[in-house]
């Protein structure tokens, strides 16, 4: 069809997301949406094959027990339900480099290789060593994306955030003290509201987050199957206690982010 005289023609494509140009753009979609349908399906009907290792009030978490030559690879699988606080906020400082020394009890050093965009970067972290393994280093790229719940509209939208191992040709796997280890991470939060009294504003009393946390991570090297179950048993409860109380007291006294 002819376009009539007046009618704007657009010349750019239209603007698309900020990380779209960047060579790790196509995995990143990829992997984000993967990951977010697998969070979303929660424990299935009955929570099949999925073993409960540790409770603590409103949070459970889940494993399966796994290995691949012989090295435990068990996915995780988390839920907790937390008041006063949002998906957007959980995500914000599971996200931002700023904070992550405040609440990563096993990092030893986290640096920002690279800046993607606003909602993407790269990270380089080691972790802490645990005796008489060696020390794990891994090499991530972490995004950052809001869902608005387009299909039920009084369903609650989604915040996640999505860590995934990559490469770098600066930063070789296994060619230094530490073995490179290999994490799928997954944190998707759901926002609920229940409403006030007529007329009185919405305050954290009214809000709580329904967190989905999964990983898998691949210890890359050999370690006892044992000594692992045993260090992901504590630390992965003692991650979400402490990261989710962290989020609590950041917030209390702020505006609420949505
Ligand atoms: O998701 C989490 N954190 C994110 C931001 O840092 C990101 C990174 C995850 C790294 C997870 C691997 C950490 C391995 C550390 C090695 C153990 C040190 C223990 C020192 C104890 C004093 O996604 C939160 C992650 C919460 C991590 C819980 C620990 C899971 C252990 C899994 C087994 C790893 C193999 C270690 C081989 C020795």
């Amino acid at each position: 069809e002819r376009i009539k005289s007046g009618t704007a023609v657009p010349v750019t494509p239209p603007p698309t997301c900020p990380s779209a140009s960047h060579r790790l753009w196509p995995e990143i979609e990829q992997v984000v949406h993967q990951q977010v349908a697998w969070a979303r399906l929660g424990l299935g009907d009955s929570g099949t094959g999925w073993q409960l290792f540790a409770e603590d009030g409103e949070m459970r978490m889940y494993r399966r027990e796994e290995e691949v030559d012989g090295m435990v690879v068990d996915p995780l699988k988390a839920v907790h339900i937390v008041k006063g606080i949002t998906g957007h906020e959980v995500c914000h400082y599971f996200f931002s480099p700023q904070y992550r020394y405040d609440w990563e009890t096993t990092l030893e050093q986290m640096t920002v290789l690279e800046t993607i965009a606003d909602d993407s970067c790269l990270f380089l972290q080691t972790h802490k060593r645990i005796w008489p393994a060696s020390q794990r280093d891994v090499i991530f790229w972490s995004h950052i994306r809001h869902l608005p719940n387009d299909q039920d509209r009084d369903g609650p939208d989604i915040w996640t955030v999505v860590n995934h191992s990559t490469e770098h040709k600066d930063y070789p796997a296994n060619s230094g003290k530490c073995v490179r280890i290999f994490l799928t991470v997954c944190m998707l939060c759901q926002t609920r509201v229940i409403p006030p009294k007529e007329g009185t504003p919405i305050t954290r009393d009214n809000i709580s987050c329904k967190i989905t946390y999964c990983s898998v991570v691949n210890p890359g090297g050999w370690a006892p199957a044992s000594v692992l179950r045993a260090l992901y048993k504590r630390e992965y409860p003692k991650f979400l206690k402490r990261f989710t109380s962290y989020v609590t007291n950041q917030t209390k006294d702020k505006p609420i982010m949505f």
